[in-house]
């Protein structure tokens, strides 16, 4: 398969004093991997958009191509994301400036879609976290969110005359249906969550590869967001969720790192194929390199924290870091002082890395650490 060359990037604009947006994040904006052709994650969104087809024929309508860059007040304002909730703080989020942010999640899209009319809709698309490093995290995913609005005479026809049991009890079906259907037989399980956009809310987990994977986060839309956008609440309810694609296609192609996702390497983009039938393609590994492990220990300061680390290692390794782990951490009794010592695992999935390159970017990556993230190296 042979990727379509990257549109180019949205503009973006530099040089604001709250833009956090480094230039690996930026070179990822407008790849659309969710609508590149033969693409894990475009077999995946077609799937699911198909489950919701067959299931509710012409019933939902699908956005997959609204812009990453968003409103602040869309992102975390008109989904009741509190003023001082650590997602909105610089050290979770990307801001491009005071204004917007990259969106960190799909429902960045609810209020406005539920503004123009909408009852029933799916929205596809890359989202953005600053966020720890190991084989199920990377700082661009992406994420589909589903809302679907219900009437009084809808739950009281079903027999119901509490709307929220009935949006949640509708959820719940539809969403182990899903599951049921890309899956088949598979272990999974309800955990009880919190967003500030639903009540009551869930996440649903899968047995994957000897644990357990988050893979949706879901509930019934606060009313707050159902009277702010058209929807009187005493008439109206709804449900809402948001699935992780690339944990669902993990789970689905048996894919074992979040990075290969984006690898351009044909020993893995000629593995998939669109409309081949569901279950049959499972991900051969073309081999397994060695990986390379490489400690870094300092006095922690107050401002210092995990995302901004990664972020450093990301910037001088790209996606030869597999996973970066704390390791050891002590507080000195005298100072008072706190040592971090993390381990970074260097590998590549496409071949073996020599000592010579990855001793380099060791190298910058320390200096880095040691000028930005105002630690003092051990
Ligand atoms: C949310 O983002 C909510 N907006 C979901 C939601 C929508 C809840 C509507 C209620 C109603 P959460 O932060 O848990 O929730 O992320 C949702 C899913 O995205 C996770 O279950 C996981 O599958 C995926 N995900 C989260 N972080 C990452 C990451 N760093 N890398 C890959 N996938 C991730
Ligand atoms: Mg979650």
């Amino acid at each position: 398969m042979v990727l379509p060359p990257p549109r180019s990037p949205p503009p973006l604009p530099q040089g604001h004093p709250n833009n956090n947006v480094t230039e690996s994040i930026y070179e990822r904006m407008g790849r659309n991997l969710h609508l590149t052709p033969n693409h894990p994650l475009n077999i995946i969104r077609t799937e699911i958009y198909k489950y919701f087809d067959d299931n509710h024929p012409g019933v939902f309508n699908k956005f997959d191509t609204y812009a990453p860059i968003v409103p602040i007040t869309a992102n975390f304002d008109e989904v009741l994301v509190p003023e001082d909730h650590v997602s909105r703080s610089s050290n979770d989020t990307y801001y491009v400036d005071d204004k917007s942010v990259l969106r960190c999640h799909t429902s960045a899209h609810q209020a406005q879609t539920l503004r123009t009319g909408e009852t029933a809709f799916l929205v596809t698309g890359d989202v953005y976290r600053r966020d720890t490093i190991d084989a199920t995290h990377y700082p661009v995913f992406h994420q589909m969110e589903g809302v679907r609005v219900f009437t009084k005479e809808e739950w009281e026809a079903a027999g119901y005359d509490d709307g929220t049991k009935f949006c949640d009890e509708e959820l719940k079906k539809a969403l182990e249906g899903l599951a049921k259907h890309l899956f088949g037989d598979v272990e999974m399980r309800w955990v009880d969550a919190y967003f500030p956009f639903t009540e009551p809310s869930a996440e649903l987990e899968i047995f994957y590869g000897g644990d357990w994977l988050e893979v949706l986060g879901c509930g019934v839309m606060e009313k707050q967001i159902l009277d702010a956008n058209g929807r009187d609440s005493a008439t109206h309810r709804a449900w809402a969720f948001g699935l992780g694609l690339e944990r669902l296609a993990m789970v689905l192609f048996e894919i074992p790192d979040i990075r290969l996702f984006w690898s351009n390497d044909e020993r893995f983009t000629s593995q998939f194929k669109d409309g081949d039938k569901l279950g049959a393609t499972k991900f051969k590994p073309y081999s397994k390199f060695p990986p390379c492990y490489k400690d870094v220990a300092f006095w922690i300061s107050e401002q210092f924290t995990e995302n901004n680390l990664c972020e450093v290692v990301r910037g001088e390794g790209g996606d030869l870091v597999e996973e970066v782990k704390l390791i050891d951490e002590f507080t000195n009794g005298k100072t008072g002082k706190t040592s971090n010592c993390f381990r970074i695992t260097y590998r590549s999935m496409e071949r073996s890395l020599t000592d010579d390159e990855i001793n380099a970017i060791q190298e910058n990556v320390r200096s880095k650490i040691a000028s930005d993230l105002g630690v003092e190296l051990r």
